[in-house]
């Protein structure tokens, strides 16, 4: 069967539909393919920190209540390290930009309610996608669904499908470059029962590593610990992670993360990832499809939001005016964002964690580092700068 659509989107996760909210809003049409099921897209446990950005377009979009009603803004963020929590002052060093936290499963829970009441496409369960014709002014995109076969003739494919996705791969393998970068280990995640004992987040470098004491809502915690980019689960029991937990947070003022039933754990590796370009011919990238950053600086998922409020600014350029001018440009734009990111999340990655190459002058430094970053003024207003976000541009 063949659909007929103005822009086909491959992948429903936080880029796929906050670009077919934003080409709905705008009178464009569109088909977004998701490979997996309604539940699975709206249950995976991933980021929680909105910049102000984020925050500000999810508004505009008009999906913005349940965040206003249930999103926390925190105005701040705390650097531990040698037993101390130092407040950075975020609202307060950027005139007044701050971060709310709202999971992504909520994010895309609200985003998908928003796309069923608008009545265009979103296919669930569409396996087998391929793209076609990319070359051409009518590129098409092929799946599976439930045995059949189906194609959607478009103008344009989004390739929104992610770090494993499959649009990325049919770009011609010379033409695109991607930059990489595998860091010496990963998060242990968890989320826990637990009413967050501190209001604002709390990164934190310890001899053991690092941790990372983040929340979901008034009665669930969301905490990190640095582990082994090949750590086995089995070999975390709960009271072990609540050890690690609270060795490596607990402060000299007698704070800790309280304890509570561990509901979820997962391990994430942490990789950096741009790819360049991030379009050919009609296929455009977006999202984690194109660039992947270390969950540190807390970018993903935002570093998605801004290249597709971009994309969909050009494609509603190119149906009103004619012009291909933001499309030409979507690259350029999009990688000078992405690399700022990039520079952002390697920094606070390598600033907070313990690497097995590093010796004792390495150690001091890092401490040195730190020292620096929460006694400066300036120092903590680039920091603050970067984590709350630049207007999207
Ligand atoms: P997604 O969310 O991976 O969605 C891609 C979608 O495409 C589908 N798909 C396909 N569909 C059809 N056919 C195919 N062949 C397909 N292949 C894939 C997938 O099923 C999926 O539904 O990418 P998107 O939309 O670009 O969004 C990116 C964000 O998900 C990601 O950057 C963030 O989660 C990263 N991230 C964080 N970002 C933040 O901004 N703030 C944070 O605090 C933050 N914390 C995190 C994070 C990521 C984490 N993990 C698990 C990687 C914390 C963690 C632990
Ligand atoms: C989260 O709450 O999941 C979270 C917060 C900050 C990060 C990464 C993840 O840097």
């Amino acid at each position: 069967m063949t659909h007929r659509t103005q822009v086909a989107i491959v992948g429903a996760g936080p880029a796929g539909l906050i670009l077919g909210q934003l080409l709905h809003n705008a009178g464009i049409d569109s088909v977004i393919v998701e490979r997996h099921t309604r539940d699975h897209v709206v249950e995976r446990v991933r980021a929680g920190v909105l910049e102000q950005g984020t925050v500000d377009l999810m508004h505009e979009m008009g999906v913005g209540d349940r965040l206003a009603r249930e999103g926390l803004r925190h105005d701040g963020i705390y650097i531990a390290f040698g037993g101390e929590r130092h407040r950075i002052d975020l609202a307060g060093l950027t005139a007044g930009r701050a971060i709310t936290v709202y999971g992504q499963n909520e994010v895309v829970r609200d985003l998908i309610a928003a796309r069923e009441r608008s009545g265009r496409p979103l296919v669930f369960e569409a396996t087998g996608a391929s793209v076609h014709d990319i070359d051409s002014t009518h590129p098409t995109v092929r799946y599976r669904l439930a045995g059949d076969e189906h194609e959607i003739a478009s103008d344009f494919i989004a390739g929104c499908d992610g770090s494993h996705g499959i649009c990325r791969l049919a770009m011609p393998s010379p033409v695109v470059h991607p930059y990489e970068r595998e860091y010496p280990f990963a998060w242990l995640g968890i989320l826990a029962r637990a009413a967050p004992s501190c209001p604002e987040l709390v990164y934190s470098l310890h001899e053991h590593g690092f941790a990372l004491f983040s929340m979901r809502s008034t009665g669930v915690t969301r905490l990190y610990l640095q582990c082994e980019p090949d750590e086995d689960l089995q070999r975390w029991p709960d009271d072990r992670i609540w050890g690690e937990l609270t060795t490596r947070l607990r402060t000299n003022d007698g704070w800790q993360p309280a304890v509570g039933e561990i509901t979820q754990k997962s391990i994430t590796p942490m990789r950096s990832v741009v790819v360049d370009p991030m379009q050919w011919g009609r296929l455009l990238l977006a999202g984690d499809a194109a660039h992947i950053v270390p969950p540190t600086g807390a970018k993903g998922l935002n570093l998605a939001a801004a290249d597709v409020w971009r994309l969909a600014g050009a494609i509603g350029e190119f149906y009103g005016t004619g012009s291909e001018v933001g499309l030409r440009t979507y690259t350029e734009r999009g990688l000078r964002r992405t690399w700022r990111a990039q520079r952002f999340s390697w920094w606070m990655t390598s600033t907070l964690h313990r690497s097995a190459s590093a010796n004792p002058f390495d150690h001091k430094r890092q401490l040195a580092e730190l020292d620096y970053l929460v006694h400066s003024q300036a120092a903590m207003t680039s920091l603050a700068e970067n984590y709350a976000g630049v207007p999207f541009a």
